[in-house]
Protein backbone atom coordinates (compact mmCIF):
# COMPACT_ATOMS: atom_id res chain seq x y z
CA UNK A 1 0.00 0.00 0.00
CA UNK A 2 2.60 3.01 0.74
CA UNK A 3 6.07 3.20 -0.31
CA UNK A 4 7.70 1.34 2.75
CA UNK A 5 5.97 -1.95 2.54
CA UNK A 6 6.76 -2.37 -1.14
CA UNK A 7 10.31 -2.01 -0.41
CA UNK A 8 10.27 -4.02 2.62
CA UNK A 9 9.19 -6.78 0.82
CA UNK A 10 10.77 -6.01 -2.52
CA UNK A 11 14.34 -6.29 -0.13
CA UNK A 12 12.73 -9.73 1.42
CA UNK A 13 12.31 -11.12 -1.93
CA UNK A 14 15.37 -9.74 -3.01
CA UNK A 15 16.98 -11.77 -0.28
CA UNK A 16 15.62 -14.82 -1.42
CA UNK A 17 16.61 -14.34 -5.04
CA UNK A 18 19.99 -14.12 -3.53
CA UNK A 19 19.80 -17.59 -1.66
CA UNK A 20 18.18 -18.83 -4.52
CA UNK A 21 20.70 -17.85 -6.59
CA UNK A 22 23.89 -18.88 -4.07
CA UNK A 23 21.59 -22.79 -4.12
CA UNK A 24 22.29 -22.91 -7.76
CA UNK A 25 25.33 -22.00 -7.26
CA UNK A 26 26.39 -24.84 -4.61
CA UNK A 27 24.56 -27.35 -6.86
CA UNK A 28 26.66 -25.98 -9.47
CA UNK A 29 29.49 -26.19 -7.49
CA UNK A 30 28.82 -29.16 -5.55
CA UNK A 31 30.99 -31.37 -7.86
CA UNK A 32 34.55 -29.36 -7.02
CA UNK A 33 33.37 -28.96 -3.43
CA UNK A 34 32.66 -33.02 -2.90
CA UNK A 35 36.26 -33.43 -5.35
CA UNK A 36 37.93 -30.75 -2.79
CA UNK A 37 36.71 -32.55 0.21
CA UNK A 38 37.36 -36.04 -0.24
CA UNK A 39 41.36 -35.13 -2.38
CA UNK A 40 39.93 -37.63 -4.73
CA UNK A 41 40.38 -36.50 -8.50
CA UNK A 42 38.79 -39.45 -9.49
CA UNK A 43 35.51 -39.44 -7.94
CA UNK A 44 32.67 -38.96 -10.16
CA UNK A 45 28.75 -38.75 -9.48
CA UNK A 46 27.29 -41.42 -8.59
CA UNK A 47 23.62 -42.80 -9.50
CA UNK A 48 22.25 -42.04 -5.80
CA UNK A 49 24.09 -39.12 -5.39
CA UNK A 50 22.66 -38.04 -8.65
CA UNK A 51 19.16 -38.76 -7.56
CA UNK A 52 19.48 -36.74 -4.26
CA UNK A 53 20.97 -33.62 -6.10
CA UNK A 54 18.42 -33.75 -8.66
CA UNK A 55 15.18 -33.96 -6.04
CA UNK A 56 17.15 -31.38 -3.89
CA UNK A 57 17.57 -29.09 -7.19
CA UNK A 58 13.97 -29.27 -7.47
CA UNK A 59 12.98 -28.61 -4.30
CA UNK A 60 14.62 -25.01 -4.26
CA UNK A 61 13.74 -24.15 -7.38
CA UNK A 62 9.81 -24.81 -6.31
CA UNK A 63 10.54 -23.13 -3.03
CA UNK A 64 12.18 -19.81 -4.71
CA UNK A 65 10.43 -19.57 -8.10
CA UNK A 66 7.62 -17.56 -6.23
CA UNK A 67 10.59 -15.47 -4.97
CA UNK A 68 11.69 -14.82 -8.10
CA UNK A 69 8.08 -13.73 -9.17
CA UNK A 70 7.93 -11.50 -6.54
CA UNK A 71 11.12 -9.96 -6.68
CA UNK A 72 10.47 -9.03 -10.91
CA UNK A 73 6.70 -7.80 -9.76
CA UNK A 74 8.64 -6.03 -6.84
CA UNK A 75 10.74 -3.38 -9.30
CA UNK A 76 7.47 -2.75 -11.38
CA UNK A 77 5.63 -1.55 -8.08
CA UNK A 78 8.67 0.49 -7.15
CA UNK A 79 8.02 1.73 -10.19
CA UNK A 80 4.85 2.89 -9.92
CA UNK A 81 5.21 4.10 -6.72
CA UNK A 82 7.48 6.31 -8.08
CA UNK A 83 5.64 7.56 -11.00
CA UNK A 84 2.70 8.72 -8.50
CA UNK A 85 5.45 10.31 -6.15
CA UNK A 86 6.50 12.45 -8.86
CA UNK A 87 2.68 12.88 -10.30
CA UNK A 88 1.51 14.34 -7.05
CA UNK A 89 3.12 17.47 -6.29
CA UNK A 90 2.91 18.73 -9.56
CA UNK A 91 -1.18 18.46 -9.04
CA UNK A 92 -0.93 20.11 -6.28
CA UNK A 93 0.55 22.63 -7.72
CA UNK A 94 -2.63 23.61 -9.32
CA UNK A 95 -5.07 22.75 -7.27
CA UNK A 96 -5.09 24.65 -3.93
CA UNK A 97 -4.22 21.61 -1.32
CA UNK A 98 -6.65 18.73 -1.96
CA UNK A 99 -7.84 16.40 0.70
CA UNK A 100 -6.46 12.96 0.51
CA UNK A 101 -8.50 10.74 -1.45
CA UNK A 102 -6.45 7.80 -2.33
CA UNK A 103 -8.17 5.41 -0.25
CA UNK A 104 -11.95 5.99 -0.70
CA UNK A 105 -11.39 4.26 -4.35
CA UNK A 106 -10.12 0.82 -2.93
CA UNK A 107 -13.63 0.80 -0.51
CA UNK A 108 -16.44 -1.82 -2.85
CA UNK A 109 -19.07 -0.19 -4.28
CA UNK A 110 -21.70 -2.67 -4.46
CA UNK A 111 -23.16 -1.26 -8.28
CA UNK A 112 -26.59 -2.50 -8.55
CA UNK A 113 -26.39 -3.40 -12.54
CA UNK A 114 -22.84 -4.93 -12.66
CA UNK A 115 -19.71 -6.53 -10.47
CA UNK A 116 -17.00 -4.30 -9.32
CA UNK A 117 -13.74 -5.90 -8.90
CA UNK A 118 -10.84 -4.10 -7.19
CA UNK A 119 -7.57 -6.23 -7.92
CA UNK A 120 -4.85 -6.04 -5.33
CA UNK A 121 -1.23 -8.11 -4.93
CA UNK A 122 -2.01 -10.69 -2.60
CA UNK A 123 0.12 -10.86 0.42
CA UNK A 124 0.42 -14.14 2.82
CA UNK A 125 -0.74 -12.09 5.65
CA UNK A 126 -3.82 -13.91 7.78
CA UNK A 127 -4.84 -10.64 8.69
CA UNK A 128 -4.52 -8.10 5.89
CA UNK A 129 -3.87 -10.07 2.50
CA UNK A 130 -4.70 -6.90 0.55
CA UNK A 131 -1.41 -5.82 -0.83
CA UNK A 132 -0.55 -2.94 -3.54
CA UNK A 133 -3.89 -1.58 -5.32
CA UNK A 134 -3.43 -2.79 -8.87
CA UNK A 135 -7.03 -1.67 -10.95
CA UNK A 136 -10.67 -2.17 -11.28
CA UNK A 137 -13.08 -3.82 -14.10
CA UNK A 138 -16.19 -4.46 -14.07
CA UNK A 139 -18.65 -6.91 -15.47
CA UNK A 140 -22.10 -7.05 -16.23
CA UNK A 141 -23.01 -11.02 -15.80
CA UNK A 142 -24.20 -12.27 -12.60
CA UNK A 143 -22.90 -15.42 -12.82
CA UNK A 144 -19.42 -16.13 -14.11
CA UNK A 145 -16.73 -18.79 -14.10
CA UNK A 146 -13.17 -17.37 -14.88
CA UNK A 147 -10.52 -20.01 -15.46
CA UNK A 148 -6.74 -18.24 -16.05
CA UNK A 149 -4.97 -21.55 -16.07
CA UNK A 150 -1.62 -20.57 -15.33
CA UNK A 151 -1.75 -17.66 -17.35
CA UNK A 152 -1.98 -14.34 -16.22
CA UNK A 153 -5.25 -13.45 -14.18
CA UNK A 154 -7.32 -10.50 -16.00
CA UNK A 155 -4.92 -8.36 -17.43
CA UNK A 156 -3.29 -7.71 -14.12
CA UNK A 157 0.39 -8.46 -15.26
CA UNK A 158 0.43 -11.03 -12.44
CA UNK A 159 -0.78 -15.17 -13.05
CA UNK A 160 0.65 -15.69 -9.11
CA UNK A 161 -0.23 -13.14 -5.57
CA UNK A 162 -3.13 -11.72 -6.73
CA UNK A 163 -6.38 -11.13 -5.36
CA UNK A 164 -9.58 -9.24 -5.94
CA UNK A 165 -12.85 -7.84 -4.57
CA UNK A 166 -16.44 -8.34 -6.49
CA UNK A 167 -19.11 -6.15 -5.24
CA UNK A 168 -22.64 -5.66 -6.22
CA UNK A 169 -25.93 -4.88 -4.91
CA UNK A 170 -28.80 -8.03 -5.95
CA UNK A 171 -32.23 -7.02 -5.93
CA UNK A 172 -34.96 -9.55 -5.16
CA UNK A 173 -38.60 -8.80 -6.28
CA UNK A 174 -39.73 -11.60 -4.61
CA UNK A 175 -38.61 -13.41 -1.61
CA UNK A 176 -37.12 -16.81 -2.66
CA UNK A 177 -34.77 -19.61 -1.75
CA UNK A 178 -31.36 -18.59 -3.32
CA UNK A 179 -28.47 -21.10 -3.94
CA UNK A 180 -25.29 -19.78 -4.03
CA UNK A 181 -22.33 -22.42 -5.78
CA UNK A 182 -18.72 -20.47 -5.33
CA UNK A 183 -15.85 -22.16 -7.02
CA UNK A 184 -11.99 -20.95 -6.52
CA UNK A 185 -8.22 -21.76 -6.92
CA UNK A 186 -7.53 -21.06 -4.56
CA UNK A 187 -9.21 -19.05 -1.54
CA UNK A 188 -12.38 -17.51 -1.78
CA UNK A 189 -15.08 -16.20 0.32
CA UNK A 190 -18.65 -14.86 -0.11
CA UNK A 191 -20.41 -12.77 1.86
CA UNK A 192 -23.90 -11.75 1.49
CA UNK A 193 -25.57 -8.54 3.91
CA UNK A 194 -28.54 -6.65 3.76
CA UNK A 195 -28.89 -3.41 2.05
CA UNK A 196 -27.74 -1.63 4.85
CA UNK A 197 -25.23 -3.84 6.63
CA UNK A 198 -26.71 -4.50 9.57
CA UNK A 199 -27.40 -8.16 9.01
CA UNK A 200 -25.12 -10.80 7.05
CA UNK A 201 -27.64 -13.55 5.63
CA UNK A 202 -24.73 -16.00 4.31
CA UNK A 203 -21.04 -16.29 5.14
CA UNK A 204 -19.24 -18.66 3.14
CA UNK A 205 -15.50 -18.97 3.96
CA UNK A 206 -12.37 -20.89 2.43
CA UNK A 207 -9.75 -19.04 2.44
CA UNK A 208 -7.07 -21.06 2.02
CA UNK A 209 -4.46 -22.63 -0.55
CA UNK A 210 -5.95 -25.29 -2.77
CA UNK A 211 -6.89 -26.82 -6.33
CA UNK A 212 -9.86 -25.27 -7.94
CA UNK A 213 -12.50 -26.71 -5.79
CA UNK A 214 -16.59 -25.64 -5.44
CA UNK A 215 -19.15 -24.89 -2.29
CA UNK A 216 -22.73 -24.86 -2.61
CA UNK A 217 -24.89 -22.24 0.18
CA UNK A 218 -29.06 -22.54 0.29
CA UNK A 219 -30.89 -19.45 1.92
CA UNK A 220 -33.68 -18.51 2.01
CA UNK A 221 -33.79 -14.24 1.06
CA UNK A 222 -36.85 -11.92 1.85
CA UNK A 223 -37.76 -9.40 -1.08
CA UNK A 224 -35.42 -6.95 -1.18
CA UNK A 225 -31.89 -5.66 -2.03
CA UNK A 226 -28.66 -7.35 -0.72
CA UNK A 227 -24.84 -6.66 -1.17
CA UNK A 228 -22.95 -9.45 -2.37
CA UNK A 229 -19.45 -9.27 -1.51
CA UNK A 230 -17.22 -12.21 -3.34
CA UNK A 231 -13.15 -12.00 -2.03
CA UNK A 232 -10.98 -14.20 -4.04
CA UNK A 233 -6.98 -14.93 -4.02
CA UNK A 234 -4.47 -16.46 -6.28
CA UNK A 235 -1.63 -17.70 -4.45
CA UNK A 236 0.64 -19.92 -6.99
CA UNK A 237 0.15 -22.13 -9.86
CA UNK A 238 -2.89 -22.28 -11.33
CA UNK A 239 -6.05 -19.50 -11.11
CA UNK A 240 -10.03 -19.94 -11.25
CA UNK A 241 -12.89 -18.28 -9.74
CA UNK A 242 -16.44 -18.79 -10.53
CA UNK A 243 -19.66 -17.46 -9.14
CA UNK A 244 -23.04 -18.89 -9.85
CA UNK A 245 -26.42 -17.76 -8.26
CA UNK A 246 -29.95 -19.50 -9.15
CA1 LIG B 1 -3.43 -21.63 -7.40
Amino acid sequence: MNSKNIISRWIKSFFNVIIFLLSLIAYGSRRSIVLGWLRNNEYRLGFFEGMITTVFFFYIADKYAPALDEFIHGIRAIGRQTQQLQVIPRERRSTPRPEPIQQTQLEPSYPIDRWEFIWFRYTEDGINPWGDFIFRSFKNELNFDDDWGDGIVNNSGLSNNVASKASRTLQLNNARRCTFLIGADDGIRLHVYNNNFTETYLEMDEWKDQGYSEFLRHVDLPAGDYKILLEWYEHYGTARTRFNMT
